[in-house]
């Protein structure tokens, strides 16, 4: 009875308790219904933010895809136009114009300094100046011929001053008297005979043109006869640079057929600027499209360095003048200028010469580092290459018959500079520069983890193997008791990598 009594009572307070539970259920339901509309508006919200956050991430993504490939486009279409002369790697580079008729001579006295730069060394005044052009008479002069010693010494190129700071033009320029046509006694116009010369010789044609003018009264003034005071401006500059200096680019760029290069200078005086620098950048590519410009069209150049600042400078490749890197520059295009003797204009007393052991060795070191060499002549007055400056080509071209492979399209060496010469590369290959011949007869080649599959000297003709051990860290390679070449001997060493 008891026990039937308890069980009611736990059925009673089971169905209390139960009671009470759904009592607060519905009213806590209640209270969810009523605060529903003001959370779902939140939750809205947040998602709606979300959702623009998102849009935005997507946009950012592809505005920097968009960038990338436009930057990939850029640089396959540089690499594209850049070819010719990444492969090159070798040009000719020719200073020819009235001072070669004083020829470092001035009232008797010798002129310090280089001979292009005789009219401000010798401090001679413009009218003064102007008289040589009537003794400007090379009748020596045949492009052919000086085409055909660029092309044996096996340059590719040539670069060729249509106006250096003297002003004076080396073709039949429109805009001016002050040119080989109108103020000289010879009347040939020196470019378009040089271009006909290049088109058959298949060696491309290039001009070095100078900003700086000492001889234009609107970019000397206003301090004539001081033309190459740097420190003050000229009022009439952009009259100098619109009515002049581009007309004359634009003949240069229209009448002598495709120019591999437009190769400017004299860029450091106070009136030019990065803005006209690139102006003259867009307005170069606008007339040849696929022209090479040097950095000396801006304000970009490090000096005599010559490699260009960091930033956004206008030009495709940097110019050391009389000095080559020490190291490779990855990424970089580069070229060395360089003088044979003292002097880019032709001195007639001028006789430092390098040796030839020195410019084949110059061409090797930079092309080990990934740079060109545009190694300078002089022509005389009578239009004639001085015979030290024939006697050189003459010992490089030589020299490049038999290696040139080793230097035409190659880059820089993996290896940096090894004790014994230096190393270019090319595919599976490497090119080893030998200049001190080894006299136990190993040549150790610093290259880890290599698998050469073959090595064999440049000069040999049959391609004999020679000899090859591979340890971990290097290569060794049993060479011939003598150097076949005194100056630079080259291995080719297959490496087996792609
Ligand atoms: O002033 C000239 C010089 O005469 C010569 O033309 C060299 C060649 O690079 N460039 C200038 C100096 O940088």
């Amino acid at each position: 009875m008891r026990e039937k009594q308890g069980r009611q009572w736990i059925v009673a307070g089971a169905a209390a308790v139960g009671l009470l539970v759904g009592l607060f259920v519905v009213a806590s339901c209640q209270r969810q219904t009523k605060i529903r509309p003001v959370e779902k508006a939140t939750t809205t919200a947040v998602s709606s933010e979300q959702a623009m956050a998102d849009k935005e991430q997507i946009a950012k993504k592809e505005q920097a895809a968009r960038e990338e490939l436009a930057a990939k486009r850029e640089q396959a279409a540089k690499d594209a136009r850049m070819a010719w002369w990444r492969d090159a790697r070798f040009g000719m580079f020719i200073h020819w114009g009235l001072y070669a008729v004083p020829a470092g001579m001035y009232k008797g006295k010798r002129v310090d300094g280089i001979g292009e730069w005789i009219m401000n060394n010798g401090k001679i005044p413009v009218a003064d100046y102007e008289k040589y052009a009537q003794q400007f008479n090379p009748i020596g002069f045949n492009a052919d011929e000086w085409v055909r010693r660029a092309k044996s010494a096996g340059m590719k190129y040539i670069v060729i001053t249509s106006k250096h700071h003297d002003g004076f033009c080396l073709w039949d320029s429109k805009v001016t008297q002050w040119d080989v046509m109108d103020a000289t006694p010879f009347k040939r116009d020196i470019l378009k005979e040089l271009s006909a010369a290049c088109r058959q010789h298949g060696v491309k044609l290039c001009f070095y043109h100078s900003i700086m003018d000492w001889h234009n009264p609107d970019a000397q003034a206003p301090f004539y006869p001081n033309y190459n005071d740097t420190s003050k401006s000229n009022p009439e500059f952009d009259r100098y640079v619109e009515t002049y200096l581009k007309p004359q680019i634009a003949e240069l760029l229209t009448n002598y057929g495709p120019i591999g290069v437009m190769w400017f200078d004299g860029e450091w005086i106070k009136d030019w600027t990065e803005p006209k620098g690139k102006d003259m950048y867009a307005y170069v590519r606008g007339l040849q499209p696929k022209i090479i410009i040097n950095n000396r069209v801006g304000k970009g150049r490090k000096g005599m360095e010559g490699l260009s600042e960091s930033g956004e400078y206008a030009g495709d490749f940097g110019t050391p003048e009389q000095q080559i890197p020490p190291t490779g520059l990855p990424g970089v295009d580069w070229e060395t200028c360089m003088t044979m003797n003292d002097t880019w204009g032709y001195k007639s007393y001028d006789e430092n010469w390098k040796s030839s052991e020195t410019l084949i060795r110059n061409l090797a070191d930079i092309a080990s580092k990934g740079g060109n060499f545009l190694l300078n002549v002089g022509p005389s007055p009578e239009g004639l290459f001085p015979r030290a400056i024939e006697q050189r080509l003459e010992d490089m071209g030589k020299w490049m018959a038999v290696n040139g492979q080793s230097i035409y399209g190659t880059t820089a060496s993996p290896i940096g500079r090894p004790e014994w010469g230096r190393c270019t590369a090319k595919g599976d290959r490497l090119y080893l520069h030998v200049f001190n011949w080894p006299a136990d007869g190993k040549l150790d080649v610093p290259l880890a983890g290599a698998k050469p599959a073959k090595a064999y000297l440049l000069a040999d003709r049959k391609r004999a193997s020679l000899p090859v051990a591979a340890e971990q860290d290097k290569v060794t390679i049993s060479v011939p008791a003598n150097a076949p070449d005194a100056i630079d001997s080259v291995i080719v060493l297959v490496t087996n990598k792609k």
